[in-house]
């Protein structure tokens, strides 16, 4: 046995020889072209002959090394694995891929079925039982559909019991292949079962027997859910916890989280039959967050229906808060990524509310009565009714409901979202608002009938009732407001919104400058920052101490001074100088101004002139503007954000420091939306919105990126202010294509007397600025960006406006509507800080 090195020598030995061979045999079929047989037989021969010459497993080993038969067996292999690699590719990924599951989550009542406690359990033969005869029910019905293809099972989840019957819960799973359409939709699926019901109904009455299952066609909701849903709900999820108040009164603990360990948990709440749930949160613990991964949703059934949300928590609640269900069932569907998970709270079985009282109201001023929405303080339900008939001694005397954060306005063409409410048969709705209403009713025995009219869980109300004197409302020497509110007469006119909504302000012929005699000045003109007496009067003493009013600056040690403009404006006003801290905003850099090139309306900006503007993309196009207001919060409109998708934080990107669309110096993810509570869609009263960013934005970009200055509540704007309103919206009505250079246009703040002379009403939140021709303006696209002002050639620049809506766009006398941010300091503050 020869060692491995005389191997190789012989291999290679015998490779050379063939290798002549070869050499040779190629130089025959050059001169033998003529005779190809002849030339491939004497191939073969020589090809026999090399092949017989080395011996046994070695001479084969050497033979299979030769370079050409080594290039195909490599071929050969390399062939065999991809043809492996792509079929387990088809078969794992591709296949898999190409057929997607459609989950829906669903609840029906079966009338006039008896329900027996070995329901609650689902590994009760009873159970199962039950569960297979309607599941064999239910599939029969898509079985026999137009989507019966795509159709894969059904899975009872829950039978609880509701009134004289039993409430069932399921999940349906689709098996959709990609590319096929349509997909199963949502709607459809609900419309097959509900007309297979329908089709089985007899008489007159709301059920029909499904194969003997009497379902109750009312009571069907059907909803889309996602996939994680099914998966984290059902069979071999970690958390899913079920949990009964069998006693109605008793409060059942629940503090079960310390050491759930998931990133989603569901607890199935069941109550007594014919009682409703009352949930309790006493402590929760969540990272304020996207509110979509992290949160605390409360569904009004035992399964995570989009239909059914009572309330959705994504911020740390350490007060108490509480709200009720429509049934006897509730669903806590916990989902966290991150930090610590921790809540405490309880429910309990309580009884319907019968909410219907009969009030007397007696003569005098005093409050007779309190009126509270049902189960105050919990969060209103969904649904509920409560009447209330009210009495007065004499029929000189109406009733007179003072509300502290509500209002009611009468319906018009839309729906009522916030309460639906009958007085003496006028109906009315009603809207949350940031200050008290009075709604007084002429009529001595009123009837008022409210009904709750949320798609969610609502804020709680309450009301003091009394009776007033219909020929004269409010006491000598008093004013009446429509917002039923009663002032002073003398705090007519006098630049205070003493009312709330202004009508103490409005037909007051504009305040004239009396500089002479002993009255003082009128307070819009006191401290403002221009000498509007020749004397200068109306600008001296204004950083002496005062009382503190929504005109008044007030330094963080909690007094006021007359001064009106005293934040950031480069001179220390208040003792403790807190008037000057927190001042790195407002001043863009030296930026070399551009030619006067004129687009519709308004002018290109200039790099960097705009630091605090930010564009706000919504699934990779541009949808709003925004204002930046420190390291990680952006402002903009709450009607941004106001629908289910343009709500969910994960969609939106903000561009930061960009002159031109695509040219950002930064991008940055949105952590979470806040939009004010009392946003209104309808009439667009509170349009803001705050955006927190998922990281700062970096400090390098420190020129091109800075916050703009927030305004304090006494902040006012003079004819000396220049205003700017910017953005990337179209520049007319018509205008097909968005700008890609940031656009700006000046504009005049008007008065609020002029802006409801064009609009009819607008909320003391609101603010108009524009031209008289209409020329300049904000429009689509715009929304949600500045109106900045600044109070001097060097001043600091403060965000004075966010573009909110508007007729039309350019159009005369018709100007822009922007949300008065002064109006809103604390909210801001209160989230940001
Ligand atoms: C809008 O639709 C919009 N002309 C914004 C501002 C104005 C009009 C419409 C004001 O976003």
């Amino acid at each position: 046995m020869g060692t491995e090195r005389e191997d190789n020598q012989q291999a290679s030995a015998v490779d050379d020889g063939a290798a002549q061979q070869d050499a040779a045999s190629i130089a025959d079929v050059s001169v033998e072209v003529a005779t190809v047989d002849h030339t491939l037989q004497k191939l073969y021969r020589k090809y026999r002959k090399t092949r017989r010459k080395p011996k046994g497993l070695k001479r084969l080993w050497a033979h299979l090394l030769n370079v050409p038969h080594l290039a195909l067996i490599i071929a050969a292999v390399v062939f065999v694995v991809v043809v492996i690699v792509w079929s387990l590719l088809w078969v794992f990924i591709f296949r898999r891929e190409s057929n997607s599951g459609a989950y829906f989550a669903g609840m029906f009542r079966l009338a006039n079925v008896e329900f027996i406690p070995e329901y609650r359990q689902a590994e009760s033969h009873e159970f199962v039982y039950m569960a297979n005869k309607i599941q064999h029910v239910v599939s029969n019905v898509y079985k026999m559909s137009s989507v019966a293809r795509l159709y894969k099972q059904t899975v009872i989840s829950d039978l609880s019991n509701s009134d004289s019957g039993i409430l069932v819960h399921f999940w349906m799973v689709f098996v959709v292949p990609r590319l096929k359409s349509p997909a199963v939709c949502e709607e459809c699926v609900g419309v097959i079962f509900r007309d297979s019901v329908h089709t089985s109904l007899r008489n007159r009455t709301s059920v029909g027997y499904l194969l003997g299952l009497p379902v109750d066609i009312d009571s069907i909701l059907i909803n889309a859910v996602q996939r994680s849903d099914y998966t984290s709900n059902t069979a071999g999820s970690q958390c899913v916890d079920k949990m009964y108040a069998n006693l109605p009164g008793v409060k059942v603990p629940l503090n079960i989280f310390s050491s759930w360990g998931g990133v989603s948990c569901h607890v199935k709440l069941t109550a007594v039959p014919g009682s409703l749930i009352r949930l309790t949160v006493n402590l929760f613990l969540i990272e304020p967050s996207d509110c979509v991964n992290d949160a605390l949703t409360v569904y009004d059934a035992l399964l995570p229906m989009r239909g059914r949300i009572l309330h959705r928590l994504c911020e740390p609640v350490s007060g108490s808060i509480s709200l009720v269900s429509t049934s006897n069932v509730m669903l806590l569907s916990f989902r966290m990524t991150k930090g610590n998970k921790t809540f405490r709270g309880n429910f309990e079985a309580i009884a319907a509310e019968i909410c219907m009282s009969q009030i007397e109201t007696q003569s005098g001023s005093g409050i007779s009565a309190q009126i509270y929405s049902p189960f105050y303080p919990s969060l209103l339900p969904p649904q509920c009714s409560c009447t209330w008939r009210f009495e007065t001694s004499n029929s000189a005397l109406g009733v007179a409901l003072q509300f502290q954060n509500y209002v009611l306005k009468p319906k018009g063409m839309k729906a009522c979202d916030h309460g639906w409410w009958k007085v003496n048969e006028v109906i009315f709705c009603g809207s949350y608002v940031g200050h008290s209403t009075v709604f007084r009713i002429y009529d001595r025995s009123p009837e008022v009938e409210f009904r709750c009219s949320s798609r969610h869980a609502a804020l709680p109300f309450q009301a003091s009732c009394s009776s007033y004197n219909i020929s004269q409302p409010c006491a000598e020497n008093h004013f009446l407001c429509s917002t039923g509110l009663c002032v002073e007469k003398k705090r007519r006119c006098d630049g205070l919104d003493d009312c709330q909504d202004e009508s103490d302000e409005v037909f007051c012929s504009r305040p004239t400058m009396k500089c002479g005699g002993n009255r003082p000045p009128h307070p819009l003109f006191v401290c403002n920052g221009e000498t509007d007496c020749t004397d200068g009067r109306d600008e001296i003493n204004c950083t002496q101490e005062t009382t503190c009013s929504a005109i008044r600056y007030q330094c963080r040690s909690g007094s006021c001074i007359l001064k009106k403009n005293a934040k950031c404006d480069g001179v220390h006003d208040c003792e403790d100088r807190s008037d000057e801290m927190d001042c790195a905003c407002g001043l863009p850099p030296t930026v070399k101004k551009d030619g006067p090139e004129r687009i519709v309306g308004g002018v290109n900006s200039v790099e960097g002139e705009w630091p605090w503007q930010a564009s706000l993309h919504f699934s990779g196009n541009m949808y709003c503007g925004a204002s930046v207001l420190s390291s990680d919060w952006l402002i903009s409109a709450a009607h941004c954000f106001s629908k289910e998708r343009l709500s969910d934080p994960r969609y939106w990107t903000a561009h930061l420091g960009m002159l031109t669309q695509g040219s950002a110096k930064h991008v940055a993810e949105i952590q979470r939306i806040v939009v004010h509570e009392y946003y209104n869609a309808y009439t667009f009263d509170y349009d803001i919105a705050l955006l927190q960013l998922k990281k700062p934005w970096p400090t390098s970009l420190g020129p091109l990126v800075q916050p703009v200055c927030l305004p304090p509540t006494s902040h006012t704007v003079t004819d000396s202010h220049r205003c700017w309103v910017t953005g990337w919206g179209y520049r007319s009505e018509e205008d097909k294509v968005l700008p890609s250079v940031l656009q700006k246009a000046e504009v005049s703040i008007l008065s609020q007397s002029d802006c409801k002379k064009r609009y009819g009403p607008v909320s003391p939140r609101m603010l108009c600025a524009g031209v008289p021709s209409g020329e300049r303006d904000a429009c689509r696209g715009d929304s949600g960006g500045p109106l900045s002002c600044q109070s001097s050639d060097r001043g600091r620049w403060f965000l004075i406006g966010i573009v909110s809506w508007g007729a039309g766009c350019g159009r005369p006398n018709l100007p822009g509507v922007y949300t008065r941010v002064n109006k809103f300091t604390s909210w801001i503050y209160n989230h940001i800080s």
